[in-house]
Formats: C-alpha cells, structure tokens, sequence
C-alpha cells in the first residue's frame, strides 16, 4: 500500500498540473459570459497563478453568478475577497464554488486572495453597458502559450 500512497501523493499532482495550465490558459484567455435562463449574469473564474479572466464586467441591478473553480492549492487561492462587498469566501481546490449576488453599485471592485496578490477587479456598469470578460496581462504571468 506504501507505494500506492507514494503515487497518489506524487504522481495525482502532475497529471493537474498539465490540466488546469491548459484550461487555465484557454479559459483565462477567453472567458464566457451568458445570461442564463433565470436572468443571472454568469460568469466562470479558474484560478490557476491568478484569476483567468481576472476582469468581469456585469450589468448593475441585475443578478450575477461568480463560479470560481480552483485549479491548485497554493495557499493564494484558498479564499476570495470582496472587500467592498465584505464578503470572503473559501474555495477549496479542484471545486466549483459559485457566488451569487445583485448590485446597483456602480464601479470598479477589486477581488484578491487574503494577501492580495492574486487580484481581479469586478466591474459594474449602467444596464444599458455590454457586459462581457477580459483579462488583464501585467506581464509577470509567464504562462503564454
Ligand atoms: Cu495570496
């Protein structure tokens, strides 16, 4: 069983690791945004080395779901925080979490990881504004295909 064990604790890791960077990179480069047919803005959030895409843009006044789902467990991504709401979230790896919520805030709303290193901004517009995604490149990623 000792080697079974060894193998879960080193080999499980590797075959993730190829995983979320695929993912991460298409999902992170791309990102979707649709309304779904309860009228809630969706939009889903893989994390892996930052939030991809780490820039939504929502409508205010209409209601909006978050799903992140945490490719990793570096301890950046063990909860989310959205000061301006003060609302935190734990997110545990390899799992769809899903935030719900409705604003009519407008703004910019910066979310992070308790040390803010991983950083996204959530962006409220006016209703008549496009919602949509983007990802920010600060250059420092390193992870382009
Ligand atoms: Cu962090």
């Amino acid at each position: 069983m000792g080697e079974a064990e060894q193998m879960q604790g080193v080999s499980i890791r590797d075959p993730w690791k190829a995983v979320r960077q695929a993912l991460g990179q298409a999902l992170g480069r791309r990102g979707t945004t649709r309304t779904g047919p309860d009228g809630f803005q969706e939009v889903n959030v893989v994390i892996s080395g930052r939030y991809r895409p780490d820039r939504l843009v929502v409508q205010q006044g209409r209601p909006v779901r978050i799903i992140f789902l945490r490719l990793e467990e570096d301890a950046c991504s063990e909860w989310v925080i959205f000061s301006a709401f003060g609302l935190e979230m734990p997110l545990p790896p390899f799992r769809k979490v899903t935030l719900s919520f409705i604003t009519d805030r407008c703004g910019e709303f910066l979310f992070t990881c308790r040390m803010g290193i991983y950083r996204g901004v959530l962006v409220v517009v006016p209703s008549r504004e496009k919602a949509g995604v983007e990802s920010t490149r600060t250059g420092e990623e390193g992870d382009k295909a």
